[in-house]
């Protein structure tokens, strides 16, 4: 491909239709709609219906986990979470994440104090967790991000060092496993996510999966205002349950999820092979004896290398209709209410504000096929090669809006 093909050179955008980051896999329409019949026929529609129940039961079996309580969404699973294990005061996670973990915290007055991740893993460094911990901290939840475990057993050796709750937020991490176990039943509890992004989705929807059996009944009542009978309420609950459609659409994804994560394997695969033509640019890998869902492909850009930054390879992107994303740009600690709280010394993570500045992800899933990847490589490589020329093109004004 030469630089004046490039559609940010007035060459024509390379995809018609916006190719999308977390564009939802469809599994056998024909089942869904027939369950969906279903829903209709019995007229029963939410509260704990039997496709939720099923649904509980195939997350649980597939995680390895006693119990799955399954919400409306995964931000509402980590607040039933924290709130059923009895956390409160600061509780220390990472600011390289989605902005829902510390939301689902701060939404209940607990303050999240942010801690540095690991280069090679993008997870929460147990080494840099101990110079967080305050008299007011009462747990650490981990970040299983891209899908790739956190070090499980370094933070639980600072837990339990410190005597403090230990959770993990797993919206990333269907299907994938940490030291050769499914994750779902590291720490007390964790939670999923069935966003309509997520390679397995409910349209909405997340779960919470643990081996605790009265944290389980616990987070039942609360997904139910509280409610033990008709009457009787002994918790200050929510309404946090999912639909039945929800339950269907999740049962029909599931049936098809190992079709996905073979989609998503060779694709990233392909993804990893054509840019490692390009100098300075790096799919991130995976541990080959874990298991994984392959759902984020995410390239590292060394901007002296690789000839061009990675806001620029965005902008490239976005004039062809390839919507990359930045994931999680700028970092939940330089987003409010927490920005300006932090004293600005704890806003210095070195390692997360180098990965904010430097990661980005690419489309993939069923709905984006190979010839599509090869040419999102070509849109790649001619900007690399031509990385002065852009850079200039974008100066000047060609930066789409
Ligand atoms: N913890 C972590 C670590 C998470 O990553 C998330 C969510 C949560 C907790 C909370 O889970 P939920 O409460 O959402 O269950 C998206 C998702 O909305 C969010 O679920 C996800 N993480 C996050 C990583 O990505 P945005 O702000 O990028 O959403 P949005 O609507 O821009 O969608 C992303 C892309 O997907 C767009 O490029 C368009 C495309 N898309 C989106 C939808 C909804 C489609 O093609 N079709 C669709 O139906 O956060």
């Amino acid at each position: 491909m030469s630089v004046s093909e490039l559609a940010l050179f007035s060459g024509t955008p390379a995809f018609a239709i916006p190719l999308h980051v977390g564009a939802p896999n469809v599994g056998d329409r024909a089942r869904l709609l027939e369950r969906i019949e279903d829903i209709l026929d019995r007229r029963w529609f939410t509260n704990d219906g039997v496709y939720v129940r099923e649904f509980e039961q195939r997350i649980a079996e597939l995680v390895g986990a006693d119990h799955c309580v399954a919400t409306c969404n995964a931000t509402v699973a980590l607040e039933l979470m924290f709130r059923a294990v009895g956390l409160e005061g600061e509780v220390i996670v990472p600011a390289h994440t989605f902005v829902a973990t510390a939301h689902a915290l701060e939404w209940q007055r607990i303050t999240p104090v942010f801690c540095d991740v690991d280069p090679a893993t993008h997870n929460l460094d147990p080494a840099r967790i101990e110079e967080r911990i305050t008299p007011r901290t009462t747990g650490i939840v981990g970040v299983h991000l891209w899908g790739r475990g956190c070090d499980v057993e370094g933070l639980q050796a600072v837990a339990r060092r410190h005597g403090l709750a230990l959770l993990f937020d797993a919206a990333h991490a269907l299907g994938c496993s940490h030291a050769g176990r499914m994750i779902g039943t590291s720490g007390r509890a964790e939670c999923f996510s069935f966003h309509a992004t997520k390679f397995c989705s409910s349209f909405e929807g997340g779960a919470v999966t643990t081996d605790d059996d009265a944290l389980a009944e616990k987070l039942r009542l609360m997904r139910n205002f509280g409610f033990v009978g008709r009457d009787r309420v002994d918790y200050v609950g929510s309404n946090g349950k999912m639909t039945e459609v929800a339950a269907a659409m999740g049962l029909t994804s599931l049936e098809s999820h190992r079709q996905f994560i073979e989609v998503n394997r060779r694709n990233h695969a392909l993804y990893t092979r054509l840019l490692s033509a390009v100098p300075g640019l790096a799919v991130l890998a995976h541990d080959p004896s874990e298991r994984h869902n392959w759902h984020y492909v995410v390239v590292e850009v060394d901007a002296d290398r690789a000839g061009l930054g990675r806001d620029a390879l965005l902008d490239v992107l976005a004039a062809e209709n390839v919507l990359a994303r930045r994931y999680f740009f700028p970092g939940v600690h330089r987003m409010e209410p927490y920005r300006s709280r932090q004293d600005p010394d704890a806003l210095e993570l070195t390692v997360t504000d180098r990965l904010e500045a430097s990661i980005l992800q690419l489309p993939t899933g069923t709905a984006v096929d190979e010839a599509s990847i090869r040419v999102v490589c070509a849109i790649i490589a001619a900007a690399c090669a031509h990385g002065e020329a852009v850079a200039r093109r974008l100066a000047a004004g060609g930066r789409p809006a």
